[in-house]
């Protein structure tokens, strides 16, 4: 059967030997990219190979943009993007696919440009097709392949012409590879990545291999190219001119993520010039510790899938430098390319910019586990040859890049003989670098124990050397490979977890997961998840669990990270104007930073000035005295704010780029006072208290001044984040299903009493769901003082309450409001266990402003520790301070909103005003809010001071 290899075990025929990538030499190389001609069958069989002949007329074929997924393409033209997590969209029966197996017939003609040489070889290569392709150029078949995410070149100079050459490709969904290509993603067939002839002049290179090492302790490197094609390596700015294959040391600076030194060299053959960029280090696993350069690391990663919400996982040059640009302004040191060596582009970008790498290899056959692991192909050795072709492939490509210090077999797969297989041939092939596999708790073919979503508890057990295990295990250093889903709001916990990393050395810190949602850009939806294009099986936005949005805009949880991992402690007290900075990283001293301090009251900044810190070296600390405020102020709440800032632009960030930061409190805020100076009286069913009307008959408030307010009450409900929807695999609990079940979205408040007393209003009520017996006893007081009017909560729980609450507060409702201004926690949201980043001062947004765009709709834009804050007309002041949210829709609309689309403004602010709101954890994969921060029912009482503003 002429299309047998789309179900072959094997990796594919017809071609090349992987090799090392580079960006370029002094051969030409001429890019394929661009329009090509397409048609699509749904099955691999539906025509026959004609089209691949010289003379085939394909005018009436589509056109489409390669690199590109064809199903980002022609508007459903094509077929439709489907995303599942685990399972296989297909009946697993290994290694047979679907008949309906949608099938891209790719063509383009192209002519050899004037200068292309008559001399020599030419090699086509594709550097990433989803997810089996056969190849013909001129009428020969050239061999067909899988392995979507990895290169694979042909030999085809004996069949160039110079004009005309027609390139046919056919490409399958579907072949025996997406057995092994698993992983939680769209599924997007194509030619997603660059098609170039590369021009091989006689004596070109061939695979080279660049060793260089650093010692740490004499302060030099060691270079040794290893060249299929024997040539000279120079290095001018080492002064090294030496043969392939002989190595030579010298004085050099190393390459870290922290200082990335790369020098400039070339590999030249009889025929070609390679450009080389060399980084010196040493990976190495010694004292049970990842140590580069001798000094043991701490990553702070992130996941990175490819992904562009238009293309797909077609990425360009500047989308990539985006990506690294954006970590390192955030602090992240680290990525592990889940799950499948990225475009090679983006680790030249990390050699430059500075990012440690585990570069993972094309491989997850996590459906598997959904019939406990049998037929599990890294277990079953006719898969063998494709897995090692696999970490062949990656290992080849990517071996010369200094930012990649460890390899990983790939990501939920089990275990088995194949991974093995796969290790050993690593080890044989590349003794420098480790080897990292998450899957096998024996960690039997790996130098790291990897976890995923492990709890708080389980890291502490194994940070403390107490988790037992295997002898093998034991041994080595622990990282974990994702951890903090964050997904939707959240994630929660993170702070939690660095200050377990920070004191165990075992610990090495992990990878959070992941980088970016998954969200295609749609014209009704915003974006896209799963289930949006009529899948039969998806996972809904599942894949939408980035610490950037689709459009690569930070979320919350980004810049709650930025400050969790800052490579710099400021912190001291306040009071004694004594600040501690400490240098936290690895390799860096604290040359690059200037630190500026400033004094606020109330929020506002009135001095500021710079802070001398001695250069630091990694792991030191200084206790500096800040200087005696100028004048003295008061009453008001004061505090020092210390801020490290990049003195000069980086390749990454511009001078005044801020790295870390720290507030010191000195005096608190005297809480609000208001000593009644009129009591409430009724007339015309009307209650008036100081400015403010009531109902007489249910005493709601209607009106503070001229500023109407509607649907003032207790309120506990929250729109369900994904973090509330998960299961805690830890502590088998999730939350909204249990509010739901206990009704917590549906609460009905009884009156029972409005009495007036002689300074105060007091409303008694009972807060309760339906068909349940337990409940809040609420109580509100109404007293004010001239203008000033306060509102005093307090409830007590009535019976068992079996839930924690979501939150605990007011809401209202207010008939207009736009700009709101406030001193406390800020500019963005935070939660009680995502709160690090926030800093106290005074704050300005809008209404809109204040909305977090998680792509499905959920709780989200809480401004934490607000003192006071003006909006709707209204000044608010906290006693205690508050957590305060407004949007131009109520809970309940934004509990039932599938996408933003769904959202539409109605007449009425609502406002919620929060004593107290439960945390946020990350148990849409991982573990629930910790204990401290969950919000239990219990009496509690808080007051807030309304105030009509006359001017704004
Ligand atoms: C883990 C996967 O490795 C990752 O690809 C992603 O699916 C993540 O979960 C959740 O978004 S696997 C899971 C069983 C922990």
């Amino acid at each position: 059967m002429t299309n047998a290899y789309i179900e072959d075990f094997s990796p594919g025929h017809g071609t090349l030997a992987p090799r090392a990538w580079h960006p370029a030499s002094n051969a030409k190389a001429l890019s394929l990219n661009g329009s090509w001609r397409l048609r699509v069958s749904p099955t691999a069989d539906a025509e026959d190979e004609s089209f691949a002949e010289p003379g085939f007329e394909a005018g009436h074929w589509a056109e489409v943009t390669v690199p590109g997924h064809w199903v980002l393409q022609g508007d459903g033209a094509f077929g439709r993007p489907a995303y599942t997590n685990v399972r296989y969209p297909f009946p697993v029966d290994p290694p047979r696919v679907p008949t309906e197996n949608p099938t891209g017939d790719h063509l383009r003609t192209f002519d050899l440009p004037e200068e292309w040489p008559a001399d020599g070889g030419a090699v086509l290569r594709f550097d990433g097709v989803e997810s089996c392709a056969r190849v013909w150029l001129n009428g020969t078949g050239l061999g067909e392949f899988q392995g979507s995410r990895l290169p694979h070149e042909f030999a085809v100079g004996h069949l160039l012409k110079r004009t005309g050459n027609v390139l046919a490709v056919r490409v399958h969904q579907w072949s025996a590879g997406s057995y092994l290509e698993d992983q939680d993603q769209w599924w997007l067939p194509g030619i997603f990545r660059e098609v170039t002839l590369l021009h091989r002049p006689p004596g070109s290179a061939g695979d080279f291999f660049v060793h260089a090492s650093y010692d740490h302790r004499s302060g030099e490197g060691t270079l040794r190219v290893d060249s299929e094609v024997d040539g000279r390596v120079r290095v001018p700015a080492l002064g090294i001119d030496v043969a392939t294959g002989e190595a030579v040391t010298a004085p050099v600076r190393p390459w870290s993520a922290e200082l990335p030194v790369l020098y400039e060299g070339e590999l030249a053959t009889a025929g070609e010039r390679v450009p080389l960029r060399i980084g010196f280090r040493t990976v190495e696993l010694t004292d049970g510790l990842i140590k580069v350069n001798g000094t043991a690391l701490l990553l702070k990663g992130v996941n990175r899938h490819e992904w562009h919400p238009e293309t797909g996982r077609t990425l360009d040059l500047e989308t990539m430098r985006q990506d690294v640009l954006l970590m390192k302004r955030h602090n992240v040191n680290a990525v592990r390319t889940s799950h499948y060596p990225p475009h090679p582009a983006f680790l030249d970008l990390c050699d430059e910019y500075g990012l440690w790498v585990i570069d993972e290899c094309d491989l997850e056959t996590h459906g598997f586990g959904e019939q406990g692991w049998r037929d599990n192909p890294v277990d079953d050795d006719r898969w063998t040859p494709a897995l090692l072709d696999r970490a062949a492939r990656m290992v080849e490509r990517d071996k010369n890049h200094p930012s990649v210090i460890i390899w990983s077999l790939g990501n939920e797969a089990g275990t088995g003989r194949g991974l093995t297989a796969m290790a050993e041939w690593i080890r044989g092939r590349d003794s420098a670098r480790l080897l990292h596999y998450e899957g096998d708790p024996n960690c039997r073919d790996t130098d790291v124990y990897s976890q995923m979503y492990a709890s708080h508890a389980q890291v502490e057990q194994i940070g403390r050397r107490l988790d037992g295990g295997p002898r093998r295990r034991r041994e080595l250093p622990f990282i974990l490979c994702e951890y903090a889903h964050a997904m939707g709001n959240g994630p929660g916990g993170l702070a939690d977890y660095q200050r377990l990393f920070e004191s165990y050395e075992r610990l090495q810190g992990g990878f959070v997961w992941e980088w970016i949602d998954h969200g295609i850009r749609h014209p009704e939806l915003g974006y896209a998840y799963g289930g949006d294009f009529g899948e039969e099986l998806h996972d809904g936005n599942f894949v939408c669990d980035g610490l950037l949005f689709p459009d690569r805009q930070p979320s919350p949880g980004l810049i709650e990270y930025k400050k969790v991992i800052e490579p710099v402690r400021i912190e001291g007290d306040g009071a004694d104007r004594t600040v501690r900075v400490t240098n936290r990283h690895d390799f860096a001293d604290l040359s690059a930073l200037a630190f500026e301090w400033s004094y606020q009251v109330d929020g506002e900044t009135i001095e500021t000035g710079p802070l001398s810190v001695p250069v630091l070296l990694p792991g030191e600390s200084a206790e500096l005295k800040l200087p005696a405020p100028e004048r003295v102020h008061g009453p008001g709440e004061t505090q020092w704010t210390v801020r490290a800032v990049l003195t000069a632009d980086t390749a990454w960030a511009p001078a005044g780029h801020e790295v870390a930061w720290g507030q010191l409190p000195v005096a608190a805020l005297p809480l609000p006072l208001v000593r009644p100076t009129a009591g409430p009286v009724a007339a015309d069913g009307v209650i008036a208290l100081g400015p403010a009307a009531f109902d007489a008959r249910t005493g709601a408030l209607r009106s503070i001044g001229a500023v109407a307010v509607s649907g003032l009450r207790l309120d506990l409900w929250r729109a369900p984040t994904d973090n509330d929807e998960g299961l805690d695999w830890h502590t088998g609990i999730r939350h909204a299903g249990p509010w739901r079940d206990a009704g917590l979205h549906r609460l009905r408040h009884r009156l029972d009493s409005v009495e007036l007393g002689e300074d105060t209003l007091t409303v008694r009520t009972r807060v309760a769901p339906a068909a349940a017996e337990f409940g809040l006893a609420t109580e509100y007081r109404w007293t004010c003082e001239g203008e000033r009017l306060r509102l005093a909560v307090s409830v007590r729980p009535d019976g068992e309450w079996p839930v924690p609450l979501p939150r605990l507060g007011v809401r209202l409702g207010l008939a207009s409001a736009d700009a709101v201004r406030w001193f406390g926690a800020g500019p963005g949201e935070a939660y009680p266990d995502s709160s690090t980043a926030a800093r106290l001062g005074r704050h300005e947004s809008t209404v809109d402003a204040l909305q977090t765009p998680y792509l499905r709709p959920q709780e989200n834009g809480a401004r934490a520790g607000v003192r006071w804050a003006e909006l709707g007309g209204l000044r608010i002041e906290g006693d205690p301070e508050f957590s305060l949210t407004a949007r131009r829709w109520t809970t309940e609309q934004l509990d039932a909103a599938t996408h933003l689309t769904d959202l539409t403004a109605g007449d009425t602010v609502w406002v919620n005003l929060d004593h107290a709101l439960h945390g946020i954890g990350t148990a849409s994969c991982g573990p629930g809010p910790l204990p401290q921060y969950q919000l239990l029912a219990e009496a509690a009482e808080f007051s807030f001071v309304f105030t009509e503003l006359h001017n704004s």
